[in-house]
């Protein structure tokens, strides 16, 4: 009798797929040559973070004959002349975009990264990691920097001094899957390592002689926390294409507002207005609705941010009139 049954990959080499049962089962998978059939692009193929449907055999193997319903997937630009997105990660919610603050300081490929995450339909949150190789201030000044540029996105200072858990913790819920991205060396693995005690991933060392680094993480792996929160560790981007669909030389910030810039109506709302550029785009296929929804919440962070800021401006005014009576007194 053959029992089918869902399981989550973990764990991918070649075409062979390690995955985990609801009750911490773990089977390796390969696809069902019916699958393979139907596959036509890598996104077709299982990916790290994916539920996927097979029957079991051989009491440890599963045969996949199907991915469930992706809540979103990662996929970055493949090197080389092919068009099509190569899969990063399924069904994560929050990508941690980890830049260090020592060296490796980009506004530009944080912006990619960024475009990466909303394309994918997950939230992202900012780690400027290894704060503790840079001054209190210096550290400030960079986390206002990015703010300054990615207007409302959550930006977390840490280093591998500080709780990882307590820093990261409203993101750790039982069912979320959360993923670590960003270059080679920023401290992907040592982040897991903190929150996963069984994790045990090979952290990066940096030879004194050569400055080359070793035990670089060369595969995506999912680890599950005790709660049932699941975080997967990448290896860092050489380089970080963005899916296609766009050029990749365009700025993910500048792309939609140029567009935005293009509509019939000043004040276009990009919702059911005559001549909007923005809904014409959706149309063509060059944009996303999902896009369009992360740019909208960016917009209402940003004005959030303004209307803050005008509080804060107000309050300090307000106390500096105090002040002042209570000089004049
Ligand atoms: N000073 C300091 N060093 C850190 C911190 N976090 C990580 N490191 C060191 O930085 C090096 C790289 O860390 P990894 O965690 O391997 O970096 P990674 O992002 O996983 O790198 P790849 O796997 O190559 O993508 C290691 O030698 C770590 O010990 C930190 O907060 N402060
Ligand atoms: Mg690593
Ligand atoms: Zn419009």
């Amino acid at each position: 009798m053959t029992q089918t049954l869902q399981a989550r990959v973990t764990f991918q080499t070649r075409n062979l797929y390690f995955v985990v049962t609801k009750e911490q089962k773990q089977l390796t998978g390969t696809v069902s040559g019916h699958f393979q059939q139907q596959a036509y692009t890598p996104s077709d193929f299982p990916v790290i973070g994916d539920w996927v449907e097979g029957t079991l055999y051989d009491s440890d193997k599963l045969l996949i004959t199907a991915i469930c319903p992706r809540k979103s997937l990662m996929t970055r630009k493949m090197a080389g002349l092919t068009s099509d997105n190569q899969p990063i990660a399924a069904n994560v919610d929050t990508v941690f975009i980890c830049m260090s603050a020592n060296h490796d300081f980009n506004l530009t490929r944080l912006e990619r990264y960024l475009y990466i995450a909303w394309e994918s339909g997950a939230n992202p949150v900012i780690l400027l990691t290894k704060t503790d190789l840079v001054t209190e201030e210096q550290a400030i000044e960079m986390s206002n920097n990015i703010q300054e540029a990615t207007a409302g996105i959550p930006v977390i200072s840490v280093n591998q001094l500080m709780d990882m858990r307590q820093a990261l913790d409203s993101y750790l819920a039982p069912k979320a899957t959360i993923v670590f991205v960003g270059s080679s060396g920023v401290g992907k693995s040592t982040l897991t390592n903190q929150l996963v005690e069984n994790a045990h991933q090979k952290t990066k060392e940096v030879r004194k002689e050569d400055s080359k680094g070793r035990h670089t993480t060369t595969n995506r792996s999912l680890f599950f926390l005790k709660n049932g929160c699941s975080i997967i560790d990448t290896p860092g981007m050489r380089e970080i294409g963005i899916a296609s669909g766009f050029a990749e030389n365009s700025s993910s910030f500048e792309t939609l507002e140029s567009l935005a810039q293009t509509c019939k109506f000043t004040n276009c709302q990009h919702e059911t207005e005559p001549g909007c550029a923005v809904q014409a785009a959706i149309y063509r296929g060059e944009l996303s609705e999902e896009r369009l929804k992360n740019y909208r919440k960016l917009e209402a962070e940003k004005k959030y941010n303004e209307r803050r800021q005008q509080f804060k401006e107000k309050q300090q005014n307000k106390k500096a009139k105090r002040r002042e009576k209570n000089y004049e007194e």
